[in-house]
């Protein structure tokens, strides 16, 4: 019997992406580990991932190509060899091609955040193909430009500093299930006699074990920010001499700060006044003794109408109160940026044709898209699109028409998968996929600060390839001769991160897969001394990079589309606010299937406060029918203060086949975008709630 311990990575999309040990037994996978020498990950995994092999050897992984023969999103489908699977796709794409090869759409997120299964063989082919660009917006783009406006780049308070910090606030995030951890690192600071402040609309798992919770409406932490800084400026909690060396515009900020009074904030954000001033005080008095003020913002405030502006607003913070000047003080929304990523030597931009920069559409927006005909302001339709890394028909908004869209029956869809999502139940052709054990990648993170490898542990299952291969048989059936795409994928992981860059210089591949990670060369304190990466150097309380893009220079309240304060015709017939979070054992739709973890989330559910229940006689499990004028969703009610009057809360992201009535919380979402970034607005949006009479 022969066993081994390989190194791997978490390839999911969460913060936090751990090193993992992975036993083999007799080339069979048996347990998952947390490293317990990597710093962050610490020997501990969640729970998703503790049940890695679960899901590799579930009995529903697809393991060969299939064809489908039923209705579109009917789920029925034969055995095809790869073969046809190749040819069909290469016919039919060739043809698009031919007339437009703009309509054809390539559509990935972060099922896995693999550098090498992401990113790279896959942009060469689309390059080359010269198919539209997709604006990769579901997640984290408003939040990212409303940060880059402020700070320059998405750099930020080390995660391994946050245990000696003395004051912490978790603003819009909910890190025992989303950042274990950096919940990890928070418990220790509050071992280490740190206060911990959660700023959620919800008491979410998180907000129930920190010291305080503010529980604002959503869409209201812009406002929450302005207030903040109106009291630090009353009361004179300022640090005269940071701002003076290393911020713009702080006259500007006095002046916008006076319009927001406690008391105006506390009605914006239904909170009492008290709570914003000493929200404020707190903040900048700990600062005022020297001792390190830590912000971990995540993306809870981010999805709403000004999401983008919340975080600019709350990222003016540190600054303000000389926060920086800690190793332990600061912000963190992201680390991403961090990492010099080699973006053409992964995805050779210069395959595209020269002079003809593609369209671009918005995942985000897949719904109405796919239902567009050809117009000059929006190019051809779109006639094919290939799914990878990414499930859309669960996760995107406004889900009917998404739904709509895929059923299409001149649409070519192709989607390569682990299993039979959603999405897949859509495509034409569907190609089995690895999974993170079954192939080589590379991993930047955006929750911490090291580069990392993952080893290939076991051999791939069935006729399972990895979406890189996927796409190098593609090219050939398409006559693509350039040698890139013949480059397997550890000489492309080698070329991953850039040498010349001083945060990469330590940077080796073959190093990097023996030891498993490599901390970037970067300081603890990143702005202690300012050195911001914005246009002036400096913490921008004023941006002229904001004015010039239409938008307000100054920190601002942008009100929800959907609020019973900024629309109240609206709100007339839907008065209450939904939001649906990930719940803590399924990562975004992944997980859903595997039967432990689907069996702890039960079925899903809708959480709404007992005053709210009781105005429509709904009792605590009954089943409730909640919708919009976009559509409509069941659930089992649960009846809690956790989730404030006003307010109902959706666990997500459920695969619509598991729910009694194939459906999920994004048949009410919309697709409206946020302010910023062009990103969607999942936690904008108005419902009624009634018992279900069915
Ligand atoms: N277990 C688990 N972990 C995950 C994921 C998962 O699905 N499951 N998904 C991963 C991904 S892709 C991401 S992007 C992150 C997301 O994880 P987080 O960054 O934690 O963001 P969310 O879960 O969207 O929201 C976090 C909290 O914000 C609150 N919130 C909602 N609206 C508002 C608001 O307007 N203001 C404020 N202040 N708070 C608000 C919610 O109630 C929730 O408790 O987690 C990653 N990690
Ligand atoms: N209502 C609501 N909707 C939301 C959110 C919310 O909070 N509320 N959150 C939003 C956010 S933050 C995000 S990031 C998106 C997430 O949206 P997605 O990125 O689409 O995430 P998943 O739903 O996890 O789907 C990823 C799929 O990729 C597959 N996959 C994993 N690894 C591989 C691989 O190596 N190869 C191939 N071919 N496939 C692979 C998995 O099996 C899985 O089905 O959802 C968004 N949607
Ligand atoms: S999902 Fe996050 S916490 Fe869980 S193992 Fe992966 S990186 Fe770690
Ligand atoms: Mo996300």
């Amino acid at each position: 019997m022969s066993s081994s311990i390989v190194r791997a990575v978490c390839p999911h999309d969460c913060p936090d992406t751990c090193a993992l040990l992975v036993t083999v037994e007799n080339g069979i996978a048996t347990e998952v580990r947390g490293d317990p020498d990597h710093p962050t990950t610490a020997g501990v995994l969640c729970t998703k991932v503790a049940r890695y092999t679960e899901r590799t050897y579930h009995k529903d992984r697809l393991l060969h190509p299939l064809k489908r023969i039923g209705k579109k999103g009917e789920g029925k489908f034969i055995r095809i060899s790869w073969d046809e699977a190749l040819t069909t796709i290469a016919e039919r794409l060739t043809a698009i091609a031919a007339r437009d090869p703009q309509a054809i759409l390539p559509y990935s997120y972060a099922g896995t955040m693999g550098l090498i299964q992401g990113e790279s063989m896959s942009s060469r082919f689309f390059n080359k193909l010269g198919a539209s660009l997709l604006d990769r917006t579901i997640c984290a783009s408003a939040g990212g430009v409303g940060y880059k406006y402020t700070i320059g780049a998405r750099i930020g308070t080390d995660v391994e500093q946050f245990q000696d910090a003395k004051l912490i606030l978790i603003w819009g995030g909910n890190p025992i299930a989303s950042n274990l951890h950096f919940w990890m690192r928070a418990q220790e600071a509050k071992r280490r006699g740190a206060k911990l402040i959660a700023i959620d609309p919800y008491r979410s798992l998180t907000a129930e074990k920190c010291h305080q919770h503010i529980a604002l409406l959503p869409g209201t932490d812009a406002a929450l920010a302005l207030g903040m800084m109106h009291v630090l400026i009353a009361e004179d909690l300022l640090d005269h001499d940071y701002i003076a060396r290393h911020t713009l515009g702080f006259e500007q900020l006095r002046e916008r700060a006076q319009e927001w009074p406690p008391e105006r904030v506390a009605q914006v954000c239904g909170i009492s006044a008290a709570e914003v001033v000493q929200l404020a005080r707190d903040y900048g008095t700990t600062a005022q003794r020297s001792e390190p003020v830590a912000i971990r913002t995540n993306y809870g405030l981010q999805r709403v109408r000004g999401g983008g502006m919340a975080v600019r607003n709350v990222s003016c913070l540190p600054a303000l109160v000389g926060a920086w000047r800690h190793a332990a003080g600061g912000i963190q929304l992201s680390a991403s940026d961090g990492f010099p990523k080699n973006m053409r030597a992964l995805q050779h931009p210069e395959l595209s044709a020269p002079g003809k920069t593609p369209r671009t559409i918005n995942m985000s927006t897949i719904g109405d898209d796919l239902l567009k005909a050809s117009a000059p302001e929006f190019g051809p339709k779109i006639e094919a699109v290939i799914v990878y890394n990414s499930n859309p028909l669960a996760v995107a908004p406004e889900s009917a028409k998404v739904a709509e869209g895929f059923a299409r029956e001149d649409l070519f869809t192709v989607v390569l998968e682990h299993f039979q999502t959603d999405t897949a139940d859509y495509a034409d052709i569907v190609l089995p996929a690895t999974t993170q054990l079954e192939h080589v990648d590379i991993h930047s993170t955006y929750g911490h600060l090291y580069m990392m490898a993952n080893n290939a542990a076991i051999a791939p299952l069935g006729e399972a390839t990895p979406n890189t291969e996927i796409f190098r048989l593609l090219a050939a059936r398409m006559g693509y001769v350039e040698p890139c795409f013949s480059e397997d994928d550890d000489a492309i992981a080698a070329t991953a991160f850039d040498k010349t860059h001083v945060h990469a210089v330590h940077f080796d591949w073959d190093a990097l897969k023996q030891k498993g990670w490599q901390k970037l060369n970067m300081p603890d304190a990143p702005f202690a001394d300012g050195g911001f990466a914005t246009p002036s150097g400096k913490c921008e309380f004023y941006s002229a990079s904001m004015l010039a893009d239409g938008l307000d220079p100054l920190p601002t309240y942008i009100a929800p589309y959907e609020s019973v304060r900024s629309n109240p015709v609206l709100a007339e017939k839907y008065p209450l606010a939904m939001i649906s979070p990930p719940a803590r054992n399924f990562l975004n739709s992944t997980f859903v299937n595997v039967q432990s973890l689907r069996s702890t989330e039960g079925e899903p559910h809708l959480d709404m406060h007992p005053l709210d229940a009781a105005a429509r006689s709904i009792q605590d499990a009954d089943r409730v029918r909640i919708y919009n004028d976009r559509g409509t969703f069941l659930a089992k009610a649960r009846v809690t203060d956790k989730a404030r009057p006003g307010l109902v809360v959706g666990l997500s992201i459920w695969w619509k086949k598991f729910a009694a009535d194939g459906k999920n919380v994004n048949e009410v979402t919309s697709q409206q975008l946020t302010d910023m970034g062009r990103a969607p607005t999942f936690y904008d949006v108005l419902v009624q709630v009634e018992k279900y009479k069915g």
